[in-house]
């Protein structure tokens, strides 16, 4: 048996390898036959019509601010596409098809020529309905229409950085259009057509798959705070002759952000002219150091320790303090103050000394706790995080230096965030661009005690003697600091000799806060007057006069009651107290 069957294996398997060769050899003429031989057969095999998909385009959801105002509408449009290889041999159509889409005639024949074999080419996108009809009505074989939508920005170049834009395959490409891309595009759909190998449209079968329209978007912003944000910054520049400038405006209880307006900005609707310096949404991508208006964190701080109490005194005399290598200088000299003259006076001299007292512990940990060097989660491209140093080795100049505002680099974004967190008693609740209907958790950050005696402190520093005097709003009591902060140097140490920025920030109405804002004016002209106290406080003073009025926020600073006489009725103007500007 076993001697049979092995004599039998080796001819099965000759046999098996033969009958293998012979269908290698069979499937190679074959091969050869079609390719050399009979190449009219597979010719007209391709020339076979094929079904094939085309996109249909899906409506990108509505963005709209927080009254239901439209930023960003998508409205329906027409792309002119054609067939090259259809279209090459109506030549003696071209000029007509140029002249009906306002091309130039030799560069579309240009282009028509050295694409010739190619089955799609867009000759013109973004074509009113019936700018698409008019050509059509060309009857030119081998031209096509495709619906599309086109994206278009109502308020412009007032919400530009926030509302971003969109490329024009309708794709978020900046702002919010980008960050909640997935949310607003939808789902293309699809139609069925029947092509010929050229590309020729043989018959349409309709709709295989209907677009899913893409979802609506409402923001927090307000339009018309942002208007009026916009306006009051473009005053501020014309006046001061800045550069650039910013204001964001939040609501401390709800973390909504109601108006956040940058100069220079762009308009959205035109793409062509589109300048990539003025597209930056400086709030959230630029970074620069506080200055004084991190002053009140240094003293909350202090407050936080124990050690201080509001009417404690720090002796500043003679306005200026050694230090190693430099010198801390005060601009005026102010002598023996208490905490409120401290920040009255903006006394880095006065806040230095509070700092040496009590360590760069508590302070690191307050700006740790109200955001500075943390991501503020908004989602912008290029959002910065600041940075907030943790030195390994804290000398006196780094204690100073944090405390009275220096070395460390925030968003305005963040400094509105944590001024927003000191006018929400301590609570700091998560930012947030779109309209929220219903509140957040929020953290104890400061102590409520704490935070309602710095805002206290603040509501002095503006309406005291000698307060801010440009940042008062009438019939409200409002709190806030400014600060004037010489630019550092880009590529070396130190500061620029005559560039600065100027800041407000500030919070309303101090009996039940409400709103919070930051002004920042970058590089005001020196010779114009460059304080904080004189470029940004005017902008803040205007912007949360119109945002308390309005959202109906009640005045908590009325003159009293007049007596009713017609004579005293119409005598409601509030006493205008002096100070500084
Ligand atoms: C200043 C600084 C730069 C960095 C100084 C402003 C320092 C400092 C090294 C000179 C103008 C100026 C770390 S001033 O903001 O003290 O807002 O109304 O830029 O001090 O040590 O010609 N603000 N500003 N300082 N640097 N380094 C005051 C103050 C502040 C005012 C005015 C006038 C500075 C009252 C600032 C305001 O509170």
């Amino acid at each position: 048996m076993r001697k049979f069957t092995q004599a039998r294996f080796p001819v099965r398997l000759q046999i098996v390898i033969v009958g293998l060769l012979l269908l290698v050899a069979v499937i190679v003429w074959r091969i050869v036959y079609l390719h050399v031989l009979d190449q009219d057969f597979l010719q007209s095999r391709g020339d076979k019509l094929s079904v094939r998909h085309v996109p249909i385009a899906a409506h990108r959801g509505l963005i709209a601010d927080r009254n239901g105002e439209p930023l960003a509408v998508s409205t329906p449009v027409v792309a002119i596409w054609v067939n090259p290889r259809e279209l090459i041999s109506q030549r003696e159509r071209w000029p007509e098809l140029a002249r009906v889409l306002d091309l130039d005639l030799a560069e579309m024949s240009e282009r028509l020529e050295r694409l010739s074999r190619r089955g799609f080419l867009y000759l013109k996108r973004s074509l009113t309905p019936e700018e698409g009809a008019r050509v059509l009505a060309l009857r030119i074989p081998g031209v096509y229409e495709q619906a599309e939508y086109r994206r278009f920005y109502p308020a412009g170049e007032v919400t530009s950085h926030v509302v971003g834009m969109t490329n024009i395959d309708d794709r978020g490409t900046e702002g919010v259009e980008k960050t909640f891309d997935h949310w607003l595009a939808g789902v293309p759909g699809q139609q069925r057509v029947l092509k010929n190998p050229r590309g020729q449209l043989i018959k349409d079968f309709g709709e295989a798959k209907s677009a899913k329209p893409g979802k609506s978007l409402r923001l927090s912003l307000d339009l018309r705070l942002q208007y009026l944000a916009h306006r009051e910054l473009m005053h501020a520049l014309t006046e001061t002759g800045a550069q650039a400038g910013t204001v964001v405006l939040m609501d401390v209880k709800s973390g909504e952000i109601l108006a956040m307006v940058n100069l220079p900005t762009y308009n959205p609707n035109n793409r062509r002219t589109l300048d990539p310096a003025t597209m930056r949404n400086r709030a959230v991508v630029d970074i620069f150091e506080p200055g004084s208006t991190v002053k009140p964190f240094s003293i909350a701080a202090a407050l936080g320790t124990g050690r201080w109490k509001p009417t404690d005194t720090v002796d500043t005399y003679p306005g200026s303090l050694r230090i190693g290598r430099y010198t801390i200088k005060d601009v005026s000299r102010a002598g023996v103050l208490d905490l409120t003259g401290i920040l009255m006076k903006s006394s880095n001299v006065g806040v230095t000394k509070i700092a040496f007292d009590i360590g760069h512990e508590p302070i690191h940990r307050v700006m740790q706790q109200v955001g500075f060097g943390q991501s503020t989660g908004l989602g912008f491209l290029g959002e910065q995080a600041g940075i907030l140093p943790n030195h390994r080795r804290w000398g006196q100049a780094e204690t100073a230096t944090l405390a009275y505002g220096y070395g460390l680099s925030v968003t305005a974004v963040q400094l509105v965030h944590a001024y927003a967190t000191l006018a929400n008693e301590g609570r700091r609740v998560p930012l947030s661009l779109v309209r929220l209907d219903e509140p957040q958790a929020s953290e104890q950050v400061i102590d409520p005690q704490i935070a309602r005696t710095m805002t206290n402190i603040l509501r002095d520093v503006v309406g005291g003697q000698g307060g801010i005097v440009r940042a008062r709003v009438p019939g409200y009591h409002v709190g806030g600091k400014s600060g004037t902060a010489r630019k550092a140097a880009t590529g070396s140490k130190g500061y620029q000799a005559k560039a600065y920025r100027g800041f407000f920030a500030g919070i309303a109405p101090i009996d039940n806060p409400r709103l919070a804002m930051v002004v920042m004016i970058d590089e005001p002209d020196v010779a114009k007057g460059y304080y904080g106290g004189l470029v940004a406080a005017p902008v803040f003073s205007k912007v949360m006069a119109g945002a308390l009025r309005l959202m109906n926020i009640a005045p908590d600073n009325l003159p009293p009651p007049a007596p009713a006489t017609p004579a005293a009725r119409t005598a409601v103007t509030p006493p205008a107290t002096g100070g500084r500007g």
